[in-house]
């Protein structure tokens, strides 16, 4: 029996958390195209044969010098030296300076490099940009393309994986689809929603806490702020006769929903709050757990 940590790590909008949903057969972590989107470590269990593999979500790698997009990274870099394994994810349309800063990092655990959206591009494209993996051959245990959109690979990335895991017995109980607390999967799914609602600056200058979950059999009663840091965005938010914020209650509503297969009641309020995304002290409390 094997069981371990795999933790997702690649360039912001590389797809790892589309991955993460996809290995887990459940849409657990938020997607957005924009970059950016996963701000905190979530995981998901599955189970492949008698091996558990523990895939850890993580903060996309990029350069930035705003200090929240620091943490982010900071989260990201910390999950690496946690793993049993990494999975370093790179689009088929990126070349290879972010893996080459990815093997400078020291005491990397093993790793497998994934080619993503293999599906935007023609065979001779992914042969190429796997040939240039090539001259790395001794630093990775294997790389493959991925294709979620048609459904190939799964098995054999499942697979490639068992084969690194350490022997352990299971971290977690077998059924469990992730030890992430669902608070914090609600809360994701209504940052998904605000990312999919607002353009511009706004997902950045924003962030949802729960405040209050009550759940019975057939219902799901979510009580949720979305903090921002201006009177401008919260308007923004808000949106003409509220239509904004319907919006993204409405989406959320969906996300969560299809995740928790009950009903959901959501409430959500808009509130200022300065110093959130500019204060370090108040802003590692939204990104360091
Ligand atoms: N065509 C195609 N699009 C993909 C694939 N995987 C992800 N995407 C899209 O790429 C965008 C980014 O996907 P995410 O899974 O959010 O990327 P991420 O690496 O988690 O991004 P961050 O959280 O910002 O680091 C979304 O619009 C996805 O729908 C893929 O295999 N093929
Ligand atoms: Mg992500």
């Amino acid at each position: 029996m094997k069981s371990g940590f795999v933790s997702l790590i690649g360039r912001t909008n590389a797809g790892k958390s589309s991955l993460l949903n996809y290995l887990l057969g459940e849409k657990i972590s938020m997607v957005s195209h924009k970059v950016n989107a996963t701000r905190r470590k979530i995981n998901g269990i599955v189970m492949k044969d008698e091996n558990q593999i523990i895939f850890v979500d993580t903060p996309g790698l990029h350069d930035s010098n705003k200090m929240i997009n620091k943490l982010m990274i900071d989260v990201a870099i910390k999950s690496i030296g946690d793993a049993d394994m990494v999975l370093f994810l790179a689009s088929i349309h990126d070349d290879l300076s972010d893996y080459e800063k990815f093997l400078q990092i020291k005491n990397l655990p093993p790793h497998i490099v994934l080619l993503t959206k293999t599906d935007e591009a023609s065979n001779e494209k992914i042969a190429k940009k796997l040939t240039q993996y090539q001259q790395f051959q001794d630093k990775f245990r294997a790389i493959m393309p991925v294709n979620i959109k048609k459904n190939i690979y799964k098995a054999q990335i499942l697979n490639e994986i068992c084969k690194y895991l350490p022997e352990h017995e299971y971290y977690y109980d077998p059924q469990l689809l992730s030890s992430t607390n669902t608070k914090d999967i609600y809360r994701d799914f209504i940052l998904e929603a605000i990312f999919d609602s607002v353009s511009s600056e706004i997902p950045y200058s924003s962030d949802v806490v729960i405040n209050k979950v009550i759940e019975n059999e057939n219902l799901i009663s979510i009580y949720a702020d979305i903090i921002t840091d201006t009177q401008s965005h919260k308007k923004i938010l808000i949106g003409k006769n509220g239509d904004t914020v319907k919006r993204i209650g409405i989406k959320s509503k969906k996300l969560i929903s299809a995740f928790s297969k009950v009903k959901i009641f959501i409430n959500i309020k808009i509130i200022i709050k300065k110093d959130w995304n500019s204060n370090e002290n108040v802003a590692k409390k939204h990104f360091i757990y």
